[in-house]
Formats: structure tokens, sequence, C-alpha cells
């Protein structure tokens, strides 16, 4: 029996407490781990609100859990996924309550295939524990030039927002497997590094101020720092240039506990096209000035191919070394001239 009161329910003598001022609580905040849609066959207000809203630490989380290798294929896995009727493309949508926040993860990609198959296998789950309606975007650049990460984040953002109107990017290496689920895939305000605690380096950071592996951004936050560097070609300084950038915007990023960001990360070997860059000191060296007009303002790509597979985007990218430089000087130059044309000097 269910019967109503100013203050609670009653079911068959058991009183579960929830008044109009918690329900506004978990209506606010979205931080309670103990409702998601345990409220229901309340009135209808509550069971309305309880359903509709997913709650930012549900109870679903498990915390620890493991990595396994994964030796199936991705038709294996389109299958594995069916029950949860991911839109083409693999735009995945919790079953149990509504979220707010549309994630795209952006996934710096070359000759990894293994890799990736581990990834898709290990996360969905995860996320979906997670309540997250997430989108996984792979960003491959071609064989041609050495491998510019950074550029790829740039590249993955820009066509992200070209599918749907995400509010939430987390960058991530295709290696790096999460192994607790309190380590949240949402947004907050500040950016946040979540790689704490990673496998190769014996779950600690490899020094305090590493900013790579996974970042979490709000898109407000990627157009705050003009997205990311594009001159890094090759492995190395990449994730300290983002860092250099945040500072420069008056930005601080967050990390979530080490004994959460943990990740399990598989041993492999060196990858080809990706050499250690000697660019890059001299990069760091003046990563602060770079901002302004090295980054989304001044990015050039081709897309050569979008492939929507079930449960995620491949876009495949060409990268013209030669016309990008160039093109990163000329909004360098246009960005001096309306300087100079807005200077009082020039005004009078
Ligand atoms: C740093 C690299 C990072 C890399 C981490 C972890 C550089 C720039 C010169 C100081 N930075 O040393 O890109 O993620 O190691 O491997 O090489």
């Amino acid at each position: 029996m269910l019967q109503s009161t100013s203050r609670g329910i009653q079911i068959s003598g058991a009183f579960i407490i929830i008044s109009m001022s918690s329900v506004m609580i978990y209506w606010n905040s979205y931080q309670t781990k103990s409702a998601d849609i345990t409220i229901v066959n309340l009135t209808r207000q509550t069971t309305e609100i309880s359903i509709k809203t997913c709650l930012k630490n549900p109870p679903s989380l498990v915390g620890h859990f493991v990595f396994h290798h994964f030796n199936g294929t991705l038709e294996d896995l389109n299958n594995k996924y069916q029950k949860y009727k991911p839109e083409l493309g693999g735009k995945f949508k919790p079953l149990e309550c509504q979220e707010r926040e549309k994630l795209a993860i952006i996934i710096p990609y070359r000759d990894r295939q293994r890799h990736l198959m581990d990834f898709l296998s290990h996360m969905p789950p995860m996320l979906l524990r997670q309540r997250v309606e997430f989108t996984i975007f792979v960003i491959e650049q071609d064989p041609q030039e050495k491998f510019n990460r950074a550029l790829m984040m740039n590249v993955g953002y820009l066509e992200a927002l070209k599918q749907d109107n995400y509010s939430c990017f987390i960058f991530h290496d295709v290696d790096m497997y999460p192994i607790n689920d309190n380590n949240i895939y949402k947004c907050s305000t500040s950016p946040r590094h979540l790689a704490v605690a990673v496998e190769k380096w014996k779950f600690r950071l490899p020094f305090r101020g590493y900013y790579g592996g996974v970042v979490a951004y709000p898109k407000a936050v990627i157009e705050k720092t003009n997205g990311f560097s594009n001159f890094y070609f090759g492995w190395g300084g990449e994730d300290d240039d983002l860092g250099a950038r945040l500072a420069v915007v008056g930005l601080k990023f967050v990390r979530p506990a080490a004994v959460y960001g943990r990740y399990a990360t598989p041993v492999h070997g060196k990858d080809k096209g990706n050499p250690v860059s000697k660019d890059r000191f001299r990069l760091l060296g003046n990563a602060k000035s770079r901002i302004w007009y090295d980054g989304l303002n001044s990015v050039v790509y081709n897309v050569s191919k979008i492939e929507k597979k079930k449960i995620y985007t491949h876009i495949h990218i060409t990268v013209d070394r030669q016309k990008l430089e160039e093109n990163v000087k000329l909004k360098n130059i246009e960005l001096e001239m309306q300087h100079l044309k807005s200077s009082p000097i020039n005004k009078q």
C-alpha cells in the first residue's frame, strides 16, 4: 500500500523520508548517491524529477574495477552494446535517467588497433554506470606526417561540434584505461586532469605538473584557451603546452583523488611516425605568447573520411604541415594588424 503524507510516503509500514526540500537538493546538485531512480512511486512531481535528471554520483557505481584485455571483434562489441541502443556514430544515453551534459570523448589516434578495441570494450560499461551521455570520436591522422596529438584534439573538438552541441570534452589517450568508476567522466567549471595515478608510473604522477593522458574540459574553457597548439609534431611537450595555456587565461586545473584517478596502461613498443620532438623545448619556451594565434582559430586540416560506426565515430584526417604553418603565421599577422589599428595612436 502506498500512501502519501505531507512529509513522506508510507509503504506497508516502511517510511521513506522525503520532504520537498530534499527533492530540491536532488534537483539542484544531483550530487548525492542515494537517489537516481529509486524514488519512484512518490508524488507525481517527485517521480518526474527523479527519473529525468541523472545524479553526478549514481548508486550504480562499483568503485574499483579491473581492466581486461579484449580479444574479440568490433562486431562482438556492437552486439554487446545493442541493448543500450546507441544512435549511429555511437551516441550512448543512459537508460535510467536524463543527463544534461553531452560528452564527447576525443581520442587522438594512429595505428593502435588493439588498444582501440580494448578502449571500446572497457569504457562504455563504466560510462553507463556513471550515467554519462557520450560519444567516442577517434581522430586518426594519416601516416604522411609526424603524429600531432594536440592538433588531433583541436580537430576532434571542431568535428564533434559539427555533429552535436557537446558541452563537455574529454581528451583521452587510447592506451589509458580508468579502473575506478568514482573518477567521474563529467565536466566541472574548471578543467580537470584525470590521469593521476597511472600504472606505467607505479600509480603516481611522473612529476607534479604532469597534465597528460586524460583531461576534461568544458566547452567554454577550450574556447578561452583557443584550443591547443598546432605546432607539436612528434612526441612530447604538447601536454605541457596545454597547461601553459591555462596559466595565460588565469585558470587552474583540478584533479580527482589519486585513489579514484587510477589508470591501467598496457606495455607497448615505440610508435612509428612519432619520434621524440626536437622542437618541443623551443615551442614550450614561447607557448604563452602563441596562444592567441596558434590554436582553434588557425588550424588547417582535411577530413578524408568520416565513418559513423555503431558504437563510435572514426574520423580520418590529413595534415599539410606547410599550409598549416603558413596559416598560423597569417593569423598572427592578422591579429597584430588589428591590434595596431585599435591602438590609441592610430585612432587619433
Ligand atoms: C614529459 C613530456 C610530456 C610527457 C611526460 C610524460 C616534454 C617537454 C619537455 C620538458 N614533456 O617530459 O609531453 O607527457 O613527460 O611522459 O618532453
